[in-house]
């Protein structure tokens, strides 16, 4: 096309860009003026024949012509975009007016409404209840619980490092609870702690990276010994399922921070698929650890002369799971709302 007809439609075709109501058609007009192949890029290939001052006007109103219809398309380019967001705006608009169509307000998770219950329970029991953080140092995690450096004991525990904060972790137990409250208020003392756990374990039935734990301590200068602990277990067990009694055993275990250590199992049997916590039970089930405090755990708290104590740490999940025949810890993850209503309160 000559410079003179382009001239001519420049007016046409800049009105007909702001009449353009598609990005689709949009695009399409910007390739027939300015593409590759379009009119003024095709004109711009005349250039050739020009010469001297000619060639250098032809080049001028040329590229005037083409910055005038880029110009053009890239307004009209904006009012669509901004056509397009109020017009998404407007259809999205939520009528709060409207009546909700399930009256379901949520409720409390069963995770915190078990952390509720244990709490109240230990709380009228006279206990303190206390949290510790989560972020921790691997001297309230480790070194204090008499597991120090290069001790075999820290590779059980599969630990999430902070590495930008040097000896800083995600703590693996809340067994730093127990430190942080014999060093700040010494014994007696009567303490649980509830709250998160973590560790690098394989996201499966019965592990989750990120888990709570229960821990109870209970020290004293005046003898403690395991026919206390195994009381305060078996009432905590007969509260925690609702049971009139409930028959457990120790085994012998390895914690560095007891002596002894044990784990605890609890007598159950299977009816009509469903697990039942009965001291007529015929099975046993494992549910967590415990022992009698260390005395290097007494002295890293800055605790001489004779100290007595017993402490237990239960993974809460799975607590939570027995009690209500939940076999798949990853439901208690999940935010299937059906599950959640189902267990929710
Ligand atoms: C401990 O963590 C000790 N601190 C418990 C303890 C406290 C012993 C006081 C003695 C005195 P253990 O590593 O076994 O012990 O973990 C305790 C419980 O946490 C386990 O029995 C289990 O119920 C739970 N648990 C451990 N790892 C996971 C996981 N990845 N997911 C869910 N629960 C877990």
């Amino acid at each position: 096309m000559a410079l003179i007809e382009i001239e001519k439609n420049l007016d046409h075709w800049v009105k007909s860009i702001m009449g353009i109501t598609s990005f689709q058609d949009l695009e399409k007009t910007k390739a027939e003026l300015i593409g590759k192949s379009g009119v003024i890029t095709s004109a711009f290939r005349l250039l050739k024949d020009f010469s001297g001052d000619e060639k250098k006007s032809f080049g001028e109103r040329l590229n005037n012509i083409k910055s005038q219809i880029e110009t053009a398309i890239s307004l009209q380019k904006k009012k669509l975009e901004e056509y397009e967001i109020s017009e998404k705006l407007r259809n999205e608009t939520l009528d709060i007016t409207l009546p909700v169509e399930n009256s379901s307000f949520g409720g409390l998770h069963i995770l915190t409404q078990s952390i509720r219950r244990i709490r109240n329970h230990y709380l009228a029991r006279g206990f303190l209840v206390l949290d510790g953080p989560e972020v921790e140092t691997d001297f309230f995690n480790f070194d204090a619980l008499n597991i120090p450096e290069h001790h075999p004991a820290r590779q059980s525990h599969d630990t999430f490092y902070l590495e930008r904060f040097n000896k800083t972790l995600l703590r693996t137990h809340t067994s730093c609870v127990q430190i942080r409250t014999m060093k700040e208020r010494g014994i007696p003392v009567r303490m649980i702690s509830i709250g998160k756990t973590y560790r690098n374990d394989q996201l499966d039935a019965t592990h989750s990276p990120m888990f709570h734990q229960i821990e109870g301590l209970v020290a004293d200068r005046k003898p403690i010994t395991i026919g206390h602990l195994k009381s305060e277990l078996k009432k905590f067990l007969a509260f925690f399922f609702e049971v009139e009694d409930v028959a457990i055993r120790f085994r012998p275990s390895f914690f560095p921070f007891t002596e002894p250590g044990m784990e605890v199992d609890c007598r159950y049997t299977k009816k009509d698929g469903k697990l039942i916590i009965t001291p007529e039970g015929d099975k046993w089930l494992e549910l967590g650890g415990a022992g009698m405090v260390h005395p290097n755990v007494f002295k890293n708290c800055g605790i001489e002369n004779e100290a007595f104590g017993f402490a237990f740490g239960f993974g809460l999940e799975r607590l939570v799971m027995l009690k209500n025949g939940i076999t798949d810890i990853r439901n208690l993850f999940d935010t299937d709302r059906r599950w959640l209503e189902y267990y929710g309160q």
